[in-house]
């Protein structure tokens, strides 16, 4: 270890470390807009371009990057002096020269890390403004907006596409004063590889990665006296959508976030739980048939299953895996299944049509955007699902409507699309899917009540995990894998002949699952956020009277009298889907 002293301040950190480590270790903030270390799921962003963390390093001349600059023995670093807050200002000046300066109508604002900066700054005017400013094409997918105006060449979004998701849609192009980053050819995002799993907005400084936004949709729905607008939520939302209103991360406000939606006028307050509910009992009752079909000696058939529920995943293995299209589940996601369930069995039951029905979901993702739009989850050009918006979303029209949330009283959801089990809560964090499939599976095949409904080894935060479930006689092996560079690596195993001979893989494109997706709260670099959200999940599951899925009373009345059984003809027309290049 060294000793250094950041400013009066003594701290031993290890051989290798940088200034701004140390300095973090010692409880002194440095500003950085282009550096951001999220250790848990190894990405660090080392661009060392933006130049906002110098420092005066004694016996230096010059101001030293702390991202960059290793410590040594018996340094002494001030982050404070004239020198260093006259450079960072210089810098912001600087970068401010060359941006848009519509902060009031920026998509951003209030979140934007370089907003913020000039405000602490107190800067009040932008010295360089005769320069020349570079512009961009905009460009818009079904999920995402990219303003490269906006772009501060932090290449954050970069390192998040490439190295932590290795999709590889983002990259730097061109140089000096017309250097982008963009898909490859310059094509638009939607033509590109790009899952829409909105990782790279989830780490965008400023405003140049955003969502579409679909808020006023909303609202003009909800203001059509000729629909009935239907509305679902899934399981992660609720675990976050309290950070915008000044909960502590990890708090859980699932009956203020029913309540809010009671007030902003949906006519029935539903919940995607349910529809995770259902997609355990058609995707556990196809990994118990291919696991049957397997012990019966059918060689042919595709193991290990994989989750279908997360659209970024699944835009990632049609576009990089053609020749696995075969092995995920057909089960489409909770929300299509939820979409599709109310626009036939529950608008029948209100006696409309399915055209009169509006369905919204609020979602913490950003390519649930994009899955609504897809094809084939439509009836006539009418889609199962009319409007996605985000948790930030949510929070924006909770804010726009004067509805105060803090001091809403709890309620609970409508019947029956709103009974859910503690099993379709867990499907929000990674692990929790294959941990409701393995419940209802379990009891399925085994025809013996589990114990203890809590499967402690498909837990935790790491990017891959395999466990082994004993389930009666056979050993079901089954992989986890959340981020999508780690969801390649059990994809390779899989095309390299199994040699773990898994039985079921689940998969999310997020770091951490729904719990870390692109329309949650922004985290801002503290992942620790994301731990305290899966910690709500769980205790959210414990605090349910029914904890599997198969116990869930609506969806038995639901195959009672609509579906008649898991994979029945009617299921698979409704519930299930396939994949395409
Ligand atoms: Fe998810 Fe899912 S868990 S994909 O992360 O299967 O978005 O929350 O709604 O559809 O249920 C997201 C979350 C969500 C679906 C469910
Ligand atoms: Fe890459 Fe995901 Fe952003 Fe698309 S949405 S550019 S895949 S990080």
């Amino acid at each position: 270890d060294v000793k250094v002293t950041i400013d009066g301040k003594q701290v031993e950190v290890p051989k290798g470390s940088t200034v701004l480590q140390a300095a973090q270790k010692v409880g002194v903030h440095i500003p950085t807009l282009c550096h951001l270390d999220l250790h848990d799921i190894k990405m660090v962003n080392k661009a060392a371009s933006c130049r906002i963390c110098v420092v005066e390093v004694e016996g230096r001349r010059n101001l030293a990057p702390a991202c960059a600059t290793p410590v040594f023995d018996g340094m002494v670093v001030k982050t404070n002096t004239i020198r260093v807050l006259n450079a960072r200002k210089v810098v912001l000046e600087l970068l401010l020269s060359d941006h848009p300066k519509d902060c009031l109508i920026c998509p951003k604002s209030g979140q934007c890390e370089l907003q913020n900066l000039a405000e602490t700054f107190g800067l009040r005017e932008v010295r360089f403004k005769d320069g020349a400013q570079s512009t961009y094409r905009k460009d818009a997918s079904k999920s995402i907006i990219r303003d490269m105006d906006k772009c501060i060449m932090c290449r954050r979004c970069e390192t998040m596409c490439n190295e932590v998701q290795t999709v590889g849609a983002l990259s730097g192009v061109n140089r000096g004063f017309n250097a982008v980053v963009a898909p490859a050819f310059e094509v638009n995002l939607e033509d590109s590889v790009c899952t829409h799993c909105g990782q790279c907005v989830a780490v965008c400084p400023v405003g140049a990665l955003t969502e579409q936004d679909n808020t006023w949709k909303v609202v003009e729905a909800l203001a059509n006296p000729d629909k009935v607008v239907v509305v679902q939520t899934a399981p992660a939302v609720r675990v976050a959508l309290g950070e915008e209103f000044g909960y502590e991360p990890g708090t859980l406000v699932t009956g203020k976030m029913v309540a809010a939606l009671r007030r902003l006028g949906f006519d029935y307050v539903f919940d995607t739980d349910f529809a995770a509910d259902l997609t355990i009992m058609e995707e556990g009752t196809e990994l118990l048939d291919r696991i049957k079909k397997f012990l019966n000696g059918d060689r042919d058939v595709k193991l290990p299953i994989l989750t279908s529920c997360c659209p970024g995943w699944v835009n990632f293995i049609e576009s990089q895996f053609q020749d696995l299209l075969d092995v995920p589940s057909s089960a489409k996601s909770p929300q299509q299944m939820f979409g599709a369930i109310a626009k036939s069995y529950y608008a029948e039951k209100l006696g409309i049509p399915r055209d009169k029905m509006v369905v919204v979901s609020i979602m913490p993702c950003l390519a649930k955007k994009y899955e609504a739009t897809r094809e084939e989850f439509s009836v006539d050009g009418n889609p199962d699902v009319d409007i996605s918006i985000s948790t930030r979303e949510l929070a924006h029209l909770i804010k726009r409507t004067n509805i105060d949330f803090n001091e809403l009283e709890d309620e609970d959801f409508d019947r029956p699309l709103g009974e859910s089990t503690g099993a379709g809560v867990i499907f929000g964090t990674t692990g929790g899917v294959i941990e409701a499939a393995t419940r209802t599976a379990y009891e399925l095949f085994t025809g013996k009540q589990l114990d203890k409904v809590e499967f402690e080894q498909l837990r935790g935060l790491d990017g891959v995990r395999v466990a082994t479930v004993k389930m009666g006689d056979i050993d079901l092996n089954i992989g986890i894998a959340h981020g999508l560079g780690n969801a390649r690596k059990l994809l390779e195993e899989v095309k390299a002949g199994n040699p773990r001979k898994l039985h079921a893989i689940e998969i999310m494109a997020c770091p951490g699952g729904c719990i870390g997706g692109g329309g949650q709260p922004y985290h801002h670099g503290n992942l620790e956020i994301l731990k305290k959200r899966a910690e709500a999940i769980y205790r959210e599951d414990a605090g349910k009277p029914i904890r599997k899925s198969h116990e869930n009373p609506a969806i038995k009345e639901l195959y009672e009298t609509y579906l008649g059984h898991p994979m029945s003809e009617k299921a698979h027309h409704l519930l299930h889907t396939n994949y395409t290049p």
